[in-house]
């Protein structure tokens, strides 16, 4: 291999560290995309993407759905954890076994052992869409890690503080990069920038994001 080539490979695979607590594994989920994309049709014919309204009563720009015994969910009432996707009114899909996989061994690369999630967040962005800053606080137990997994088009992530005004740090998350955070890191304010068009080989113009919790 030439060394540029040989430095790039390393690149693809190393290991950032955001916060005191929150790793970002650059391609760790690339072995896993063959087997993940099938179940995302498995997954959104049952439960399909829908945009979603916020308490305040805004249309959210990134379309959602969910896999495994709870789901997150948004309307004028709240932010929530559900077992029944309210447009269907049946369960959720359940999570498929290479989902589990994959976040479990995520999260063991980052130093969370046995981390089991009930919840599978799944986020598509269409060019254009975005999510502002927010801290995830409908979580039971904030010392559980959270595991995102990165799929198609590169997105710019912002990585706050405490405070919603506290200065932010911007990463991209390319495709295949999982990030895992908890501890000290579990309630920083993140958000991502509204998404550039630039379709990826294998999902076209769009951005999927899985978020794993266990929220129950
Ligand atoms: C929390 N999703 O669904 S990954 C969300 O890319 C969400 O779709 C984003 O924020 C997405 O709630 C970001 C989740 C993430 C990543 C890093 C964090 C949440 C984080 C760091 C600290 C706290
Ligand atoms: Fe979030």
């Amino acid at each position: 291999m030439q060394s540029l080539e040989l430095f790039e490979a390393i690149e693809q695979n190393s290991c950032q560290r955001l916060g005191p607590a929150t790793m970002v594994l650059r391609g760790f989920a690339v072995p896993y995309v063959r087997e993940l994309i099938p179940c995302i049709q498995v997954i959104t014919a049952i439960s399909p993407f829908r945009q979603m309204v916020t308490p305040g009563g805004f249309t959210m720009s990134v379309a959602l759905t969910n896999c495994g015994a709870l789901g997150w969910t948004t309307d004028r009432r709240g932010y929530r954890y559900t077992s029944i996707d309210p447009d269907t009114g049946k369960p959720w899909p359940s999570m498929p076994k290479v989902f589990a996989q994959l976040a479990n061994a995520a999260a063991t690369a980052a130093g969370f052992d046995n981390f089991q999630p009930d919840a599978c967040l799944v986020n598509r962005y269409a060019p254009g869409a975005r999510l502002s800053l927010h801290q995830d606080k409908n979580e039971r137990d904030y010392d559980e890690p959270i595991v995102s997994v990165s799929l198609g088009m590169t997105a710019t992530f912002m990585f706050g503080g405490h405070e919603r005004n506290d200065p932010t740090v911007k990463v991209q998350l390319n495709h295949g990069d999982v990030m895992v955070w908890g501890g000290v890191d579990r309630l920083r304010y993140h958000g991502v920038m509204p998404l550039k068009d630039n379709p990826h080989s294998l999902l076209g113009s769009q951005r999927i994001n899985f978020t794993f919790r266990k929220a129950g």
